[in-house]
């Protein structure tokens, strides 16, 4: 019965439209941790889903995830992921922006990179 219900909501859902879901986690490379991908594409006026993950033993409990152009800054803890939905500004510029960590300097930023929404006829 449970099952029924999921699966129910899930074409509610999906015929209100999809919102993208966009996973970045934290990674160990020989550098230093970095948010992964490095690269994450988005078009202005986009609703997308940030589903963040940091699931990396041994290091800080805790990373920043901050975008201050879209207004998010928040705390992840480790295996304890966390979703953001937000709305890609429609007025916001083209062009590369940082997501970063606020907590550690030495923390590498991933790229978002907002591209202009598509023009309609
Ligand atoms: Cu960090």
């Amino acid at each position: 019965m449970k099952q029924l219900i999921l699966v129910g909501l899930l074409f509610s859902l999906a015929s209100i439209g999809a919102v993208r879901e966009i996973t970045i986690q934290t990674e160990k490379k020989d550098d230093g941790v970095h948010w992964m991908p490095e690269k994450i594409e988005v078009t202005a006026g986009e609703e997308v889903k940030f589903l963040i993950k940091h699931d990396l033993e041994g290091g800080s409990d805790f990373h920043g995830f901050f975008i201050p152009q879209l207004k998010i800054q928040k705390e992840v803890h480790l295996h304890k992921a966390e979703e953001i939905t937000v709305q890609i500004p429609k007025d916001l510029k083209p062009g590369d922006y940082t997501i970063g960590c606020h907590l550690h300097p030495t923390h590498k930023p991933a790229i978002l990179e907002v591209k202009a929404a598509a023009k309609k006829n």
